[in-house]
């Protein structure tokens, strides 16, 4: 089906390419936007001023882990998407395309890090240990979070557009006065400085509460690394609709640095996320990173891309593929072969099974804990509703039993 097939939208002909971000740097006379890449699409290594020393830190180990990773959490996409299609999941947020984003800046964070999410970092979570059959249980309903954050130092999702950031900001300037009071107290403490990464997309990126974030870590120099993802899509809405500049340039209007880096380079992201990080650490104040990506998948399971964007699109970003690129490079410099490459498609295989698995055995809780938990004490109008939920849950009795009878019949 050809472009003039598509549905008219009020964004119909906005493109995502380049052309309004050079045309209003060009009317600002500001100098085209850098994007910090070191892994290019070929899987030549290619050097820069700041970021090479960092990405010296990567041994072949390093790199042959980084890759696992994003081999690993693509198998996990695959199957959460099967189990979403067999009924087992209520929806699922695929992260197909943005591995590296996810997984580099992830695994350049450390453990005393807080990491603010909003749904779709999967790949970041593998990086902070979290069970990823934990992280399906508010995808199948059984659970309002999944998992607890005190155990990884990552939040739970935030499907709240950018209400993460504020979070982020309030929780890195409690570290800010943590640390200043620990070590007024005890001046040869050896706890490891801290900070905090926000996670975001290029659509949250409009919100007001992004502004406010970055308004309130600038003044008060909090400890944080604003980290979004520009995966070109807002649902069916195209990065172009939110920003003229690169988002990364943004953060000058806080007085801050931002940095766009190419976010299918594992490598690139990996590095600029450390510096990042160390920036906060040392007090320096918050950073803002851009990470140029691509949603290659559908925004959810209920969405469908062929409706506002073309194939040749996803084709073009599709070339440069995050997953790819490692192992052109990994292979070329001999430092991974085929059987490393067959152990981590077993591996994956494997952490398909045990997620499969245990998605199934996943059990719905009883509902009347929602009324148990809402508040502390007992509640008159809780105790009314409990009350009135108990009368419309008795109404179905019947009919549950005929249902089952019915299944078991078919069966
Ligand atoms: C405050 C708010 N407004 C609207 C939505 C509905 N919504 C959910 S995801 C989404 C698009 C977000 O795009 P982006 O920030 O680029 O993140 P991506 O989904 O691409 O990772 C919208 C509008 C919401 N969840 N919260
Ligand atoms: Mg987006």
């Amino acid at each position: 089906m050809g472009a003039t097939h598509l549905p008219s939208t009020e964004f119909d002909g906005t493109a995502v390419d380049d052309q309004l971000e050079a045309e209003a740097e060009a009317a600002m006379g500001e100098p085209p936007a850098q994007m910090v890449q070191l892994l290019g699409p070929d899987g030549t290594l290619g050097t820069d001023p700041v970021y090479t020393h960092y990405a010296e830190k990567l041994d072949p180990e390093k790199l042959r882990g980084l890759f696992a990773d994003m081999a690993a959490i693509r198998r996990f996409d695959v199957e959460a998407t099967a189990l979403q299609r067999q009924g087992q999941l209520a929806l699922w947020v695929p992260l197909t395309g943005q591995e590296a984003a996810q997984i580099g800046s992830g695994r350049a964070s450390q453990p005393q890090d807080y990491i603010f999410p909003t749904y779709r970092e999967h790949g970041v979570a593998l990086t902070r240990n979290v069970d990823l059959a934990e992280l399906l249980r508010q995808f199948r309903g059984v659970s309002n979070g999944g998992w607890n954050p005190k155990d990884t130092n990552f939040h739970l999702y935030t499907l709240v557009l950018a209400a993460q950031t504020l979070h982020a900001v309030g929780y890195a300037m409690g570290i800010q006065r943590d640390q200043k009071s620990a070590a007024a107290s005890d001046p040869v403490r050896t706890e490891p400085p801290a900070a905090v990464m926000a996670y975001f997309g290029d659509g949250a990126s409009s919100e007001g509460d992004v502004h406010e974030s970055m308004v309130f870590a600038a003044s008060y120099n909090a400890p944080v690394v604003f980290f979004c993802q520009n995966n070109h899509w807002a649902i069916s809405v195209p990065s172009t609709v939110q920003t003229r500049i690169p988002l990364s340039n943004r953060a000058k209007g806080y007085g801050f640095p931002g940095i766009r880096v190419d976010g299918n380079d594992v490598v690139a992201v990996h590095a600029v996320t450390e510096w990042a990080l160390d920036h906060a650490r040392q007090g320096k104040g918050p950073v803002l990173i851009e990470a140029f990506t691509y949603r290659v998948g559908a925004h959810t399971t209920a969405d469908d891309p062929t409706k506002y964007r073309q194939s040749a699109e996803e084709d073009s970003w599709r070339a440069k593929d995050p997953l790819a690129r490692l192992e052109k490079y990994l292979r070329a410099e001999g430092l991974a072969d085929d059987a490393f490459f067959a152990k981590v498609k077993a591996d994956g295989d494997e952490l398909a099974a045990y997620v499969r698995r245990t998605t199934h055995d996943l059990e719905t809780p009883d509902i009347r804990t929602a009324f148990a938990n809402t508040y502390v004490e007992a509640h008159p109008l809780v105790a009314e509703e409990l009350a009135w939920f108990e009368e419309y849950s008795a109404g179905f009795a019947g009919e549950e039993t005929a249902g089952q009878a019915e299944t078991e019949a078919g069966n």
